[in-house]
């Protein structure tokens, strides 16, 4: 690709990317090394013993992840390697190398400011603290700050596979850190899951002046029911944003209620061509920006996404939906505005 100004020049905003879903083949080989963590390919068994062969397995498993459960018939679902990267994050120092890494990774495409999304129960639930989480991502994200100019705030996600009971206990297990913390999420494999086990949680977090979202990935079983409640019904009255959402381009309620709600979507286009055939994605994403929706781009997983960035995502909107430079602009526009940073820090971004 030629490089583009419009996309090249414009400062960025990246509100959909997982940190989990950023660690690179040789932070894994690092992290196995350092932590005596032997590394397998997927659920098969056999040993992977250098850096050479992670990186190799990274490009096997690219075209053979599933979605999720409802793609088991690949060789993996997405979450078995997505998990499977958790197990080697043990210490401080192994959850700064991976939030710094995303951070230096961004810097270089003009990305000035993020909210990161992080699955606390994923590490929880193996015996990691969420104080040794917390402090090394607070390490990187205020070197990232001052030394990167990269800013960033997080949003803690509860994972939807696991129960409502579980989400509410790590959401008072993570309300010490509530400074570190702009928004609440919900991801994880959403097959029978709907939003609407997590109200009880996502009103409390309300209550508490927690921002709201929630993910609807796209072509989920029940996908346009989930986006209504996301909309409608979570924290009470509906989530201020929703990540992916891209089915709401098929029902014309569902589109009108987002924009009446002024809902931002977070779209991330490498997630979706992995699945789907191009004209199903990107019709739909023109679609619900012509109809005035509040979109903006990002990436999602970019380590398991054929190591796609938000800078990957923009290219292949700004060709496959012919956006102009105007609406490039408007893309970008739209990220500051659904974007949850204080008021000074959004005018410094548009
Ligand atoms: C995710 Cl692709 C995807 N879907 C749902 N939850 C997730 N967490 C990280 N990546
Ligand atoms: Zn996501």
């Amino acid at each position: 690709q030629s490089a583009d100004p419009i996309i090249t020049q414009i400062p960025k905003i990246e509100l959909h990317v997982h940190i989990e879903g950023t660690m690179s083949p040789s932070l894994r080989w690092t992290l196995s090394q350092r932590n005596s963590i032997p590394l397998t390919c997927g659920t098969s068994k056999v040993p992977l013993t250098s850096l050479q062969e992670v990186e190799e397995a990274y490009t096997q498993i690219r075209g053979r992840i599933g979605a999720g459960s409802a793609e088991a018939s690949k060789s993996f679902t997405f979450f078995e390697i997505y998990y499977g990267g958790f197990e080697l994050l043990q210490t401080e120092e192994d959850f700064y190398d991976l939030a710094m890494g995303y951070f230096e990774r961004v810097e270089g495409m003009d990305v000035r400011y993020c909210e990161v999304f992080f699955d606390p129960q994923g590490h929880t639930r193996r015996g990691i603290a969420l104080d040794v989480v917390m402090k090394g991502f607070k390490r990187a994200q205020e070197k990232a700050a001052k030394e990167l100019n990269v800013k960033s705030q997080w949003i803690m996600c509860f994972l939807r596979d696991m129960s409502p009971e579980s989400a509410i206990q790590q959401y008072e297990a993570a309300l010490p850190y509530k400074d570190m913390i702009i928004g609440i999420g919900l991801d994880s494999d959403e097959l029978d899951r709907p939003p609407s086990l997590f109200y009880e949680v996502f009103q409390r977090a309300k209550k508490d002046k927690f921002r709201l979202t929630a993910h609807c990935d796209f072509n989920q079983k029940n996908t346009l029911e989930h986006i209504r409640q996301v909309c409608e019904n979570l924290g009470g009255s509906g989530a201020e944003r929703i990540d992916h959402g891209m089915n709401a381009a098929d029902s014309d309620d569902l589109t009108e209620i987002i924009k009446k709600k002024g809902i931002g979507m977070t779209i991330c286009p490498c997630a979706y061509i992995r699945h789907a055939a191009e004209d199903e994605v990107f019709l739909r994403i023109r679609k619900l920006f012509d109809a005035g929706n509040k979109i903006t781009i990002a990436s999602d997983d970019p380590a398991y996404m054929e190591d796609n960035w938000v800078m990957h995502g923009l290219y292949m909107v700004r060709d496959k939906c012919k956006f102009t430079d105007a609406e490039m602009v408007k893309l970008q526009r739209n990220a500051v505005e659904i974007c949850w940073a204080r008021d000074e820090d959004k005018a410094r971004l548009s």
